[in-house]
């Protein structure tokens, strides 16, 4: 297990729910295996964030078929207010049990501590951020954390810690990790972009073939010359012809940024 991992896991026992958030277009691939054991005796609330940015349909099949593994799973859109309140109630009802224990023993209920896990970009800050609006942290020195590192009180009985667990990426799968750097989740840099657009529009053809239609597309064919009409259309034009490196970098910009539709990279099932 490397360096990163444990120190999440140490940090794990402290915290009563542990609230995990995966990329609602790739639920599967933002999924870290590892952590299994660390939690297996905590609530687990999944989040499937930027649903804004997913199929409607696919993040209510990927919201049923995680629910039967998952304590609580919600579908958010982390940049809407509403988000907060949402996840504040899950995680009152997941403390239930916690509550229950101390109150057996005879203490007064304590809060419940929550921390946030995830690979990158799914949205981990965002959410701290909004769970922490206009609220006090209180600091507090344990074993296993840093310095520094705090509680937020986000209601009485509700505390999360304020650095979220960033989940370490691996490499080794291909296909997960193309899907992961188109995404965002993982350094575009790592795989050429020749490579991402090549697996964008291989799939837009097959699952959402109206999906280049900004462009004037409507049907996805060869490659090169799908890139080439993109590129006339922007006006992206070097030394008289198509420059296909600029229409790449635009192809994938747009994608990541939800400008050609709604769309999930992995499908639970066929519509
Ligand atoms: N459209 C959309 N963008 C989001 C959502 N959640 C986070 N983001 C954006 O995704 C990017 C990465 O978010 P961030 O919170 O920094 O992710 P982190 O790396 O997990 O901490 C930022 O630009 C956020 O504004 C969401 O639900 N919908
Ligand atoms: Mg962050």
């Amino acid at each position: 297990m490397s360096k990163a991992l444990r120190e999440i896991e140490g940090k794990i026992k402290a915290v009563d729910v542990i609230i995990e958030l995966l990329d609602a277009r790739a639920p599967l691939s933002s999924i870290n295996e590892n952590l299994e054991d660390a939690t297996q005796n905590k609530k687990k609330l999944v989040i499937l964030s930027k649903i804004d940015l997913a199929d409607d349909h696919q993040t209510k099949l990927w919201s049923e078929k995680l629910s039967q593994r998952y304590d609580k799973v919600l579908a958010l859109d982390l940049t809407k207010e509403s988000a907060e309140k949402e996840i504040a109630k899950a995680v009152n009802i997941l403390g239930e049990e916690k509550r229950e224990k101390d109150r057996k023993k005879g203490m007064k209920p304590q809060p419940i501590r929550a921390m946030i896990l995830g690979i990158p970009n799914v949205g981990k800050s965002s959410l701290i951020n909004r769970l922490a609006s206009r609220k006090a942290a209180g600091v507090q020195n344990k074993p296993g954390f840093t310095r520094g590192e705090q509680w937020i009180k986000v209601s009485n009985d509700f505390e999360l810690l304020d650095t979220p667990g960033v989940l370490p990426m691996s490499y080794e799968n291909k296909d997960k990790a193309t899907k992961l750097a188109l995404l965002g989740s993982i350094k575009e840099e790592i795989l050429p972009n020749s490579d991402l657009c090549m697996y964008l529009l291989k799939f837009l053809k097959e699952k959402y073939p109206n999906a280049l239609s900004r462009f004037d597309i409507n049907d996805i064919g060869d490659y090169l010359e799908t890139m080439k009409h993109i590129a006339k259309r922007r006006g992206l034009i070097k030394a008289g012809e198509e420059d296909i490196e600029k229409a790449e970098s635009l192809l994938l910009h747009e994608f990541k940024n939800g400008k050609l539709g709604k769309i999930t990279l992995e499908w639970l099932l066929w519509r």
